[in-house]
């Protein structure tokens, strides 16, 4: 494939509505901001794009909790979260804000380019409309009763007892929010995007073009919901807070949020383009430039469906790819801002990076952390002792520990000076570790351009790691113990210390997208001009000059101590709330029926194997199955699960399972089951996956 000439990089934009977390910062901005900081090392032409989502009820509402304007709520935090941005070293080249005027007028423009075209359809229907506070009402503004679990306080477009995804007409008793009333249904008129017009195109693109290209999570998500029946979406809403829809006939309307957001990437890339001097519009307009989303599984739909449909009918580029990362769970449970369960940028920031022992290197601490363990596939989870271990035992021991010991071995036995390799002495272990420089560039690089960061940043430990070993290896230490009997040794320390520092000064390369502030303090130490952090040097072994003088060494990182730990665990469970989204179910002390005793050979003619789900879809008809298309690794099958009822389709896309793949095939509802997946069902009635602790591929035995 042709490389791109130009990139625009963008993370979703937060609602300005509060503090965003730890889990936020892992799916969109983290990835992304490692992706830019490589694609400008490779001297590419990018421009990253973010900014704050200001609309859509969620300001409101807010603003509602916190007794002020929307006006005061998104002044108040998009403040804070560009703040926070900064301090953990997300370089946007720009963060905007969907209420500038400019955004304004792109999403008015974008709007009325559309409709002038006809691509809109115009429809009446019934919607809630409180009578005292003379408005309608939007989904959030209206409570009642779950339909599905009973919960008295589910809002009109979900409840979050059950988690079902709700509309206000299903609602059994509902209230609105604004004035306690019993609202009443009135007329009213709506535009929407008829994206049922749109499958082929849809189909086309994601399916056939970039089925292969793009991540399992994201195609599949995708198929889902267009097999699933596409239908028109509205786009304009009954509220006060938003942008106007730009017709004389549409009173009291704005553009649905999820309208107008996805075009703040386009209005922020203006104004980058008028603050720096440039044109925005090959950015969007010309087909060399690669344009990449990176969004949270939540929003792949909009970036992949709704977005592209609405940029294609406006005649701009599609995205190249769409980086959908999954969720990030939090000691043992799900991130959430209602119960508190969460950590919040600002958080890690006061209690680190602004403590006395914090600083730049906290930052760093907390970016590997979290891209070791990114939910690139499916969900990770966070927990402090694992920080706590990727600090103390990576970050400390083995790249830290590599650098520091050749710098402090350099200052000792080659007088502080970079040595100078001699040939006549050189041997495998030297050419071997020198070679594996370039090895190393070669492999980051695929990572990196294959959106995989976990494993190149794994990489670049491991070549840290052979790094130590070599030394351990050559011992330089016991070899000047001797120097007086045996002076030719000093040539060997030198060819040692030699490759260690050209090692050091690759690492300084490789560790920058991901530990940015890290790479300039090793470039510090090394005395050399930030330039040498261009990806054309990566691999090189000759970047640093024998007879250059280096720094005294500093350290990299500090250890992360068990009561730093210990502390935020505590503050963590005493900050949480009280869950209303999970009820407490007793558990009764009852044994479990126990089937009769089999020998061996009956267990072994089960034929186990690990797949992974690529799509699921509901069977009509049959309220408990689910439609499973699993990948097992030498075959794709369809398999019938009945956990309809216990799991979102889309929610369980890239999910690893257990299939027993030798069962005879079974027709249900006029489609043929050709396995079973294993789950196992807690005493209230709870499914889980049963899956390897670890990712694994597709296809391995399980016995
Ligand atoms: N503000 C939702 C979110 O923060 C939404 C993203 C908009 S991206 C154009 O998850
Ligand atoms: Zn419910």
């Amino acid at each position: 494939m042709q490389q791109p000439k130009r990139y625009l990089i963008t993370s979703a934009l937060p609602y300005a509505n509060g503090y965003k977390h730890i889990g936020h910062l892992a799916g969109a901005y983290l990835p992304a901001d490692t992706y830019v900081r490589y694609l400008r090392a490779q001297q590419r032409d990018v421009v990253f794009v973010c900014g704050s989502d200001e609309h859509g009820t969620a300001i409101p509402i807010q603003a509602a909790k916190e007794n002020t304007t929307p006006r005061a709520i998104i002044d108040k935090y998009h403040e804070i979260c560009k703040k926070n941005f900064e301090d953990l070293g997300i370089s946007f080249d720009i963060y905007h804000r969907t209420s500038e005027p400019l955004h304004h007028e792109t999403s008015q423009e974008f709007f009325t380019y559309l409709n002038d075209r006809n691509e809109f359809q115009v429809f009446e229907s019934e919607q809630y409309y409180d009578e005292e506070a003379r408005t309608f009402l939007a989904d959030r503004y209206i409570k009642g009763t779950c339909p599905n679990c009973g919960f008295n306080q589910a809002y009109g477009d979900q409840c979050e007892k059950c988690g079902k995804t709700l509309s206000p007409d299903e609602l059994i008793n509902p209230v609105s929010t604004l004035s306690g009333m019993t609202p009443v249904k009135r007329p009213t008129k709506h535009w929407y995007l008829p994206l049922d017009k749109h499958e082929g195109f849809l189909r086309k693109w994601i399916l056939e073009e970039h089925g292969n290209d793009w991540k399992a999570n994201v195609v599949g998500q995708c198929k889902s919901w267009i097999d699933g029946g596409l239908l028109p979406r509205a786009v304009t809403r009954d509220l006060d807070w938003g942008i106007k829809v730009p017709l004389t006939d549409a009173e009291g309307k704005v553009l649905y949020v999820w309208f107008d957001a996805p075009i703040g990437y386009i209005s922020a890339t203006k104004q980058w383009a008028i603050n720096a001097g440039k044109d925005w519009k090959p950015y969007w307009y010309d087909k060399d430039t690669s344009l990449v989303h990176f969004i949270g599984k939540d929003n792949i739909v909009f970036h992949s469906i709704i977005f592209p449909v609405m940029l294609n009918l406006h005649g701009n580029i599609l995205p190249s790819f769409v980086a959908g990362n999954e969720f990030m769970n939090l000691e043992g449970d799900k991130m959430s801002t209602s119960r508190n369960w969460k950590i919040d940028m600002q958080d890690y920031i006061d209690d680190f990076v602004n403590k006395d022992n914090g600083g730049e290197q906290t930052v760093d601490m907390l970016r590997y952390y979290l891209t070791q363990i990114a939910p690139e596939s499916k969900d990770s989870e966070f927990t402090w002792k694992g920080f706590q271990d990727a600090v103390n035992n990576e970050l400390v021991s083995v790249f830290a520990n590599f650098v520091n010991r050749t710098m402090v071995l350099m200052h000792k036995l080659t007088s502080g000076k970079v040595p100078k390799l001699h040939e006549d002495v050189m041997d495998d272990k030297d050419r071997n570790m020198l070679a594996g420089f370039m090895k190393t560039k070669e492999v980051v690089e695929d990572c990196i351009e294959h959106f995989r960061f976990r494993e190149g940043l794994f990489e670049v430990i491991e070549l840290s790691r052979k790094g130590n070993r070599y030394m351990q290896e050559k011992e330089p230490w016991i070899l000047a113990r001797n120097l007086e009997t045996n002076p030719e040794n000093q040539k060997i320390i030198d060819n040692c210390l030699h490759v260690c520092l050209q090692l050091s000064a690759n690492l300084a390369i490789f560790i920058n997208p991901w530990l940015p502030s890290t790479s300039k303090k090793m470039l510090h130490m090394f005395k050399v001009v930030e330039k040498i952090l261009f990806w054309e040097n990566a691999g090189k072994q000759k970047l640093l000059s024998p007879g250059y003088s280096l720094r005294e060494p500093s350290l990299l990182f500090r250890k992360v101590e068990d009561d730093e730990i210990k502390y935020q665990v505590e503050k963590l469970k005493s900050n949480a709330k009280p869950s209303t989204a999970v009820a407490e179910v007793p558990v009764e002390e009852i044994k479990p029926e126990m089937k009769a005793e089999i020998v061996y050979d009956d267990f072994a003619k089960i034929s186990l194997f690990t797949g992974k789900i690529l799509s699921a879809t509901k069977v009509k008809k049959a309220d408990k199955l689910l439609q499973l298309e699993v990948d097992l690794g030498f075959e794709k099958r369809t398999i019938l699960s009945g956990i309809a009822e216990h799991f979102e389709p889309d929610s369980i896309i890239g999910q690893q399972v257990v299939v027993v793949a030798n069962l005879a095939p079974r027709k249900m509802k006029g489609i043929e089951s050709n396995g079973m997946i294993l789950m196992a069902e807690d005493s209230a009635g709870k499914l889980y996956f049963v899956q390897p602790a670890q990712e694994i591929a597709a296809g391995a035995k399980v016995s």
